[in-house]
């Protein structure tokens, strides 16, 4: 079987089962004869302006992948420097490299508090936000339309610390259309591509503590509101930034997910690496407690539930976004990736591979 057919199989065959539009019948099937990895996609954030410069990158990820997403470039900072400019030259840019390579990119992400560019500050009223986010949404989705499968249309819309009455999130958009923005990106992204697969993306749920209890349950309870008012939405992205040193809450992870495919939903892990800046200096030994770590959390799920995705946040170690928040103190570069600095794979990517192919 080819390629681009694993992923089409694998994501499309989450959707079929719940009863949504399979969100690949618009792609384009010409696929080319190179193997898969196994019937679960893997894919990674891309920076995608390294991928003219760095060859070694560019091929680990042709190597590796069937999916990509920007790191960065469909984020509000990068595409929208003003109120009036669209710039789509990154996402074009990575949208066909992913084609030439028989890949599919997904989009991330529409609905953020964060990368906000300063001009949103005046977004003064609740009309106005409607307007500006019916209308990003509609062009960045509808640009795409039939070729983006699967977006994270909102990002991050759990609270922190949820407390009961305030749940969701500060930004823009809650504070000036409350909890509704949620559905109106929703429904905007669906409008804009029925056959896409739209998914709300979120963090910081799968350790054994009361704030990531209380983070499932807000976010449970804003998926059951949602599905109950038939609001489309087709999926929950579990972002996966493991903490390396803090054990999984396997039960209640498992548990997670069943309650998400219970309501119809699927589950993608969207961001997965592990923050190592706890761990032991040596290499071997800090690659050998990242791998546990995430096969701990991929086992947590497949148990429950056998994922439409895997992806990582990045691929190699050269390019990660943790030690802008979590560096070590001994100074050693942080190795939270499937592969080294030197683009060569570690213990992780051989856990990746076994989630990947675990349905077979
Ligand atoms: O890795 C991303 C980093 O390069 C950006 O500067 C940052 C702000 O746009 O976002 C990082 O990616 C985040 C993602 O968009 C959402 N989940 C957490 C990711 C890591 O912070």
């Amino acid at each position: 079987m080819r390629r681009r057919d694993f992923v089409l199989g694998a994501m499309g065959a989450g959707l079929a089962s719940t009863g949504a539009l399979d969100p690949f019948v618009r792609g384009d099937l010409t696929a080319r004869a190179v193997p898969a990895r196994g019937p679960i996609p893997y894919g990674a954030a891309v920076r995608t302006d390294l991928l003219d410069t760095e060859f070694d990158y560019k091929q680990a990820i042709v190597d590796h992948c069937q999916l990509v997403v920007g790191e960065g470039g469909l984020k509000w900072f990068d595409l929208r420097p003003s109120q009036d400019q669209f710039v789509f030259d990154q996402p074009d840019r990575l949208i066909d490299f992913a084609d030439q390579n028989g890949m599919q990119m997904r989009g991330h992400t529409l609905a953020w508090y964060g990368a906000m560019p300063d001009w949103t500050n005046s977004i003064g009223s609740a009309s106005e936000a409607e307007r500006e986010l019916v209308h990003h949404i509609t062009t960045v989705v509808g640009r795409y339309r039939g070729r983006v499968p699967s977006w994270d249309v909102v990002n991050e819309a759990i609270a922190e610390q949820p407390e009961s009455g305030a749940t969701i999130r500060g930004s823009i958009w809650q504070e000036r259309l409350g909890k509704r923005y949620i559905e109106l990106a929703l429904r905007t992204a669906a409008a804009a591509d029925p056959s896409a697969q739209l998914v709300i993306n979120d963090y910081n749920i799968e350790n054994p503590t009361q704030q990531c209890r209380d983070r499932r349950q807000a976010l449970l309870d804003l998926l059951r509101d949602l599905k109950d008012r038939d609001v489309p939405l087709h999926a929950v992205g579990i972002q996966g930034h493991l903490p390396g040193d803090m054990d999984i809450d396997k039960e209640g992870l498992s548990r997670f997910v069943e309650t998400v495919k219970g309501m119809q939903l699927d589950v993608l892990v969207t961001e997965l690496d592990v923050i190592d800046n706890k761990l032991p200096a040596r290499e071997y030994d800090r690659d050998q407690v990242v791998a546990a770590r995430a096969h701990e959390f991929l086992s947590a799920i497949s148990e429950a539930a056998r994922p439409s995705a895997i992806l990582t946040w990045g691929i190699t170690d050269r390019y990660t976004w943790v030690p802008m928040w979590f560096k070590r103190d001994d100074g050693k570069p942080n190795r939270p990736l499937p592969l080294d600095a030197g683009c060569r794979p570690k213990a992780l990517m051989k856990v990746i591979d076994e989630f990947t192919r675990a349905a077979e």
